[in-house]
């Protein structure tokens, strides 16, 4: 209920404890009511960035609202370091009426995500479309998370699950190194630790260019990339690779869909 009181939060500090429970400490005060009939202020804290109810427990000095009686300052204590908090005032008169909240302030985490690759293993051969999945946890909730191949970044995803796919088109036969970073709400980052992942077997669009200029007569080929280009045709029935010593346009088809993920062996 509003009975004309006006209330501002003028300012906030924090600070950071150091106990064994990492509890956060939060130091709030407000510009002072003026009107003659006020009795007091409340506090209104929550979890959270959202907007009301300001429902809020884990504070020592109690469940929201905590009332503060006539002091314009107050430190909540034993806080979660690792949650968001949104915090308001009132102000009420001696009828007991309350105001409305005062502007809200945030308090943000201060403890970073926990961030790994989960699969595949570190130094691992793959082949085909490759899916890497990241594990990001925060307790105060993952924004994004950012996944890097040789330290190029490839893919941003900000909702679970944070699988990346790596196509064929998109790399070579080659060993990347490749790690990801996640980021909490709150800005705090963590950068997971690299593994390796070694490439093989892919065919590429410049072998599908290549096989179609042997085939159009523009390109002579070394005996190691005919070996390489003659991958026509497949088997019937098990769908692999079955050369037969020609490179004609049966490979170059072969090898189009093989780049472009529709095949894998
Ligand atoms: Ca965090």
């Amino acid at each position: 209920m509003n009975c004309g009181l006006k209330l501002l939060l003028a300012s906030i500090f924090l600070f950071l404890t150091h106990s064994l429970c990492f509890a956060r400490d939060v130091s709030v005060h407000w510009t002072p009511n003026s009107e003659a009939d006020l009795e007091g202020y409340k506090i209104h804290y929550k979890v959270g960035l959202a907007d009301a109810p300001f429902a809020g427990v884990g504070a020592a000095e109690g469940a929201s609202p905590i009332d503060v009686h006539t002091a314009t300052a107050v430190t909540l204590t034993g806080l979660d370091p690792a949650l968001n908090y949104s915090l308001a005032a009132t102000a009420y008169n001696t009828a007991g009426i309350e105001s409305l909240l005062s502007d809200v302030v945030v308090i943000y985490d201060i403890i970073p995500p926990v961030v790994s690759i989960i699969s595949p293993k570190n130094n691992g051969t793959t082949t085909g479309n490759t899916v890497v999945s990241v594990s990001a946890v925060d307790a105060g909730g993952i924004a994004r998370v950012e996944f890097y191949v040789d330290s190029v970044l490839h893919d941003t995803l900000r909702t679970a699950p944070f699988d990346f796919t790596l196509r064929p088109t998109e790399i070579q036969e080659k060993s990347y190194s490749v790690f990801a970073v996640a980021y909490d709400i709150a800005g705090n980052m963590t950068q997971s630790s690299d593994i390796r992942l070694n490439v093989t077997g892919y065919s590429t669009l410049n072998d599908a260019l290549l096989s179609l200029r042997y085939v159009l007569g523009l390109e002579t080929l070394t005996m190691e990339l005919f070996t390489r280009l003659d991958v026509a045709p497949l088997d019937m029935i098990t769908r692999q690779s079955s050369p037969d010593g020609r490179v004609d346009i049966d490979d170059v088809i072969v090898i189009l869909r093989r780049s472009v993920g529709q095949l894998t062996w």
